[in-house]
């Protein structure tokens, strides 16, 4: 270690493990965008919230610049680290802390991995109900920066709604304890929900106490294909109006394509051009019987060509991977992705014009459409040629971006419904945020981190 200022952070903080092999800055700098090429000047993994307060004392007295870091399985740039900046990982605070069982409230440190978030409620006899699928290499930490969404959104709502706690260490290397689990709590500003969805620029998520709900009901898995897109609307109040939806999420035929090819099971024999995935509380004959009647109904109505229903926990993982495998099966594709959301009753509207805005922009691309339609939430990829070189591509993609955007402002939508900001979506931010709003924005980020060290570049410039 021949930086003289690693020299002094080490020297600050013996027991911090630092990293500095180019394999490390290379795979802590980058996350899931693979846009920018990693340049981090090191890697430091705190063990404990003194580690992570003595980094952001070193780093407040130097002027360094630091990225908090998660899984970095984000896909808005959110997490990386191309100039020069510290990279602080959480990745070895990944315990459970606490259980309280009369709060209904589980303790974590913020490096957890979702999977493991789940798992230890359940061991409680509980649910922590946020889910997507890149669960497994996710931390609660990054969730919680971005107010992370995902597929049971439309029955338990976003990340935000299970936070009761969070502990923050700030620029400067103080810790605020925010909320600590209160149910009621009128005492001012709410600097808990501030901090959920900053993106890691206010301050450094170290812990997070958890509300908990009832295990799920059982379920059923049920997959359709329709035959316009212009049913898809249609098809969501039909199952709504008589079911409680656990999640409505739906993709076309494009997507299929693509996660058959990474080794799903083929649903149909027929080839369809639109496909949903529902899942809906079971457990008595009215509830079956309601289940029957909307696919009935659909079907009567022209919407619905088709249909299976799982008939075992495996079927029923089987038909989730068909939307779950989706992000997985693109990847080797490099997409430009888009995140957009409008409201509910804006959608039809919303989808006929971006459909027909896409169809012009795009005749030459790709583009797979799929999302949680039941949220308002869609993620348009567009999949790069292969023999179109990557700066082009995003090029062209960033003009269409442009046009999305214009029409997301139209209708009062958001060009990120749950992936963040990060690099990616910036220079859009003010699609979906007013300057008045963005001039507070800034003056938040100048009163929490003056200095602009955390997470330089993300969100706006400070
Ligand atoms: C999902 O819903 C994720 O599967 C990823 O938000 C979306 O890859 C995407 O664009
Ligand atoms: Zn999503």
């Amino acid at each position: 270690m021949t930086d003289s200022r690693l020299a002094a952070l080490q020297a600050a903080a013996p027991d911090l493990r630092l990293k500095t092999e180019p394999g490390d800055l290379e795979h802590y700098g980058r996350d899931w965008t693979r846009r920018w090429t990693p340049d981090p000047l090191a890697i430091a993994l705190p063990g404990s919230v003194a580690e992570v307060q003595a980094v952001m004392r070193w780093a407040s007295a130097h002027a360094i610049k630091v990225v908090p870091s998660g899984g970095r399985t984000g896909l808005s740039g959110g997490a990386v680290a191309a100039h020069g900046e510290l990279v602080l990982s959480l990745e070895r605070m990944n315990k459970p802390l606490a259980f309280d069982r009369v709060d209904r409230t589980l303790t974590v440190q913020a490096g957890m991995p979702l999977e493991a978030v789940h798992n230890a409620a359940r061991e409680n006899g509980l649910e922590y109900p946020v889910d997507f699928a890149a669960r497994g290499s996710c931390s609660i930490g990054g969730n919680i920066a971005t107010n992370a969404g995902g597929i049971r959104v439309i029955r338990y709502g976003n990340t935000r709604e299970w936070i009761a706690g969070l502990k923050v260490v700030t620029a400067d290397g103080e810790v605020l304890d925010l909320n600590r689990a209160l149910v009621k709590n009128s005492s001012g500003y709410d600097l808990r929900q501030l901090m959920i969805g900053s993106e890691g620029t206010l301050g450094v998520i170290v812990e997070a106490t958890l509300r908990l709900t009832d295990p799920p009901p059982p379920t059923n898995v049920m997959l359709l294909a329709l035959t316009s897109f212009e049913g898809l609307m249609e098809v969501f109040a039909a199952f709504r109006e008589r079911l409680q939806l656990e999640a409505f999420e739906f993709f076309t035929d494009i997507a299929l394509k693509h996660v058959l090819a990474h080794g799903a099971v083929k649903p149909f024999e027929e080839v369809h051009p639109y496909y949903v995935v529902t899942e809906f509380a079971i457990g008595d004959e009215a509830k079956e019987a309601a289940a029957m009647a909307a696919f009935e109904a659909c079907m009567e109505a022209g919407w619905v060509a088709d249909g299976v229903i799982s008939q075992s926990d495996a079927q029923a993982q089987q038909l989730w991977r068909l939307r779950e495998g989706i992000t997985e099966s693109l990847a080797p594709h490099v997409p430009y992705k888009n995140d957009v959301s409008v409201r509910i009753s804006r959608m039809p509207a919303f989808l006929k014009e971006t459909q027909a805005l896409l169809g012009q922009a795009y005749p030459q691309f790709e583009v797979v459409w799929f999302g949680h339609i039941g949220d308002g939430n869609l993620h348009i990829n567009v999949l790069k040629p292969a023999e179109m070189a990557q700066d082009q591509f995003v090029r062209e993609c960033e003009q269409v971006t442009k046009l999305l955007a214009q029409a997301l402002k139209a209708h009062e939508g958001s060009i990120s419904a749950e992936h963040g900001i990060g690099l990616v979506k910036k220079p859009y931010l003010d699609s979906t945020r007013s300057p008045a709003e963005i001039a507070l924005m800034r003056g938040v980020r100048r009163a929490m981190d003056p200095q602009a060290l955390l997470n330089p570049g993300k969100l706006f410039d400070a």
